[in-house]
């Protein structure tokens, strides 16, 4: 048995993890990652797209910025579009601020490096991770490379994903979860083509809502709504073309097809659980909370609590502990305004399901297309969005 001793044992080492992390180090806090699924296999998971300017605004003030600087999209603003009326909302115009299209695998990449310079203890491939003790002194058992270990450790953070093991230690009774769940899915592909627009578009289509983003100026990024139950055997290349194609058409405009090379179906969901932290027991990112893509908000809510997190373990380590008392009520105030901005643009772009009765499904799919119309019209309506897109303030 190896028995270590640090001040902050971090479980999972996604973009939460690592950044966590990255973090700690900054500020001269101990910590140790362990992560039980392969290096290989976390760089390889394609996931987000976008960062907000919140998001671009923590990893430059951690010196993490070069790359997105070189290689990131700069966009000042997104298009939205209904049978075929597209319009732009000019996020510099209207709040002065910008997104990054920086994918997630490239972000954990540099996360990775980062920690690979400073020479951080971060265990991959660690199997049967127990945390324990949240109202003693918090251990996290693990096996790695054949040998036991148990860490002993001031804090423990759970930033180990929606199905991660640190929020199950949190007692049943303390923990409530609300959830919301979404008629409707998005099957997203990555295809070997220049995209065909400069910057994002979402589309609301009778058949379904489309989204035309990108990686880089050779790849793009793109999805269409699909009922949860579908598989992705059903859906040839030609298939996922025309419904790309009939989706996102407007006059004069056309779609440039290529090789894909992923295709992939993600369910739509909401959760968010009732606290952030139990004894010394904290939980961040997807561990704590999940949103539908439609609003780019996974990985920058990921990033906003670490960035409130890593500050209250680094002022508790110096001996004032307010901010991290404060810290799961002020994640999950800013959560709230995120669920309920990436519900509005949810709502806003998906038509409903295909189980919804047919004069239902009418209402409500004409009720969207006023509302679009009514954002399409509006300064107002549209600075809105502009300002919860590009990211709220981290505090
Ligand atoms: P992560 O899930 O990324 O990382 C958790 C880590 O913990 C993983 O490496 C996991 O292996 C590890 N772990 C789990 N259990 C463990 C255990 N018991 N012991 C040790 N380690 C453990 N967000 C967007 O903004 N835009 C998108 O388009 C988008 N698309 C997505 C598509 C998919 C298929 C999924 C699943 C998510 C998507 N998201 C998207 C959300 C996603 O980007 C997350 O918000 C982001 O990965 C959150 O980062 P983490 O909190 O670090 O969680
Ligand atoms: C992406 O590029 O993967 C992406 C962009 C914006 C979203 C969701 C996904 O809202």
């Amino acid at each position: 048995m190896q028995r270590t001793r640090t001040q902050v044992a971090i479980i999972g080492a996604g973009p939460a993890g690592l950044l966590l992390g990255a973090i700690l180090a900054d500020r001269g806090v101990g910590f140790v990652v362990i992560e039980h699924r392969s290096r290989e296999h976390v760089l390889g998971r394609i996931r987000a797209g976008v960062l907000e300017q919140s998001s671009v605004d923590v990893l430059e003030s951690l010196g993490l910025a070069a790359g997105l600087h070189a290689e990131g999209l700069v966009h000042g603003g997104i298009f939205l579009q209904h049978e075929g009326e597209r319009f732009h909302v000019d996020f510099e115009a209207l709040v002065g601020r910008t997104v990054t299209v920086y994918g997630q695998q490239r972000v954990q990449a540099d996360l990775m490096a980062a920690h690979d310079a400073l020479g951080s203890t971060v265990l991959y491939d660690a199997a049967d991770v127990d945390p324990a003790d949240p109202e003693g002194e918090p251990v996290v058992r693990f096996v790695h490379e054949g040998e036991p270990h148990e860490v002993r450790a001031d804090f423990v953070v759970g930033t180990d994903g929606f199905h991660g093991v640190t929020k199950t230690r949190f007692p049943a009774t303390l923990v409530r979860t609300a959830e919301r769940a979404y008629d409707a899915a998005w099957l997203g592909i990555l295809a070997d083509v220049p995209p065909s627009t400069d910057e994002l578009i979402y589309a609301l289509h009778p058949d379904g809502f489309a989204m035309h983003s990108m990686r880089s100026p050779s790849v793009s990024r793109l999805y269409v709504q699909v009922d949860p139950d579908e598989r992705i055997e059903d859906w040839s290349d030609d298939r996922i073309w025309e419904a790309l194609d009939t989706r996102l058409a407007t006059p004069g405009w056309t779609l440039q097809h290529g090789p894909i090379t992923e295709k992939s179906i993600t369910r739509m969901r909401s959760s968010v659980v009732s606290t952030l932290a139990h004894g010394r027991f904290l939980l961040a990112g997807d561990a704590g909370h999940i949103v539908p893509p439609t609003g780019a908000k996974g990985l920058n809510s990921a990033i906003a609590d670490v960035a409130m997190l890593g500050a209250a373990l680094a002022e508790q380590s110096a001996g004032d502990d307010a901010a991290l008392r404060s810290y799961s009520d002020r994640a999950l105030e800013r959560q709230w305004k995120v669920q309920q901005f990436s519900e509005y643009m949810t709502d806003l772009l998906h038509v409903p399901g295909s189980a919804v009765p047919d004069d239902e499904r009418e209402f409500r799919y004409r009720s969207r297309l006023g509302r679009l119309r009514y954002v399409g019209g509006s300064r107002y309506a549209q600075q809105s969005i502009a300002e919860q897109y590009t990211g709220l303030v981290i505090r």
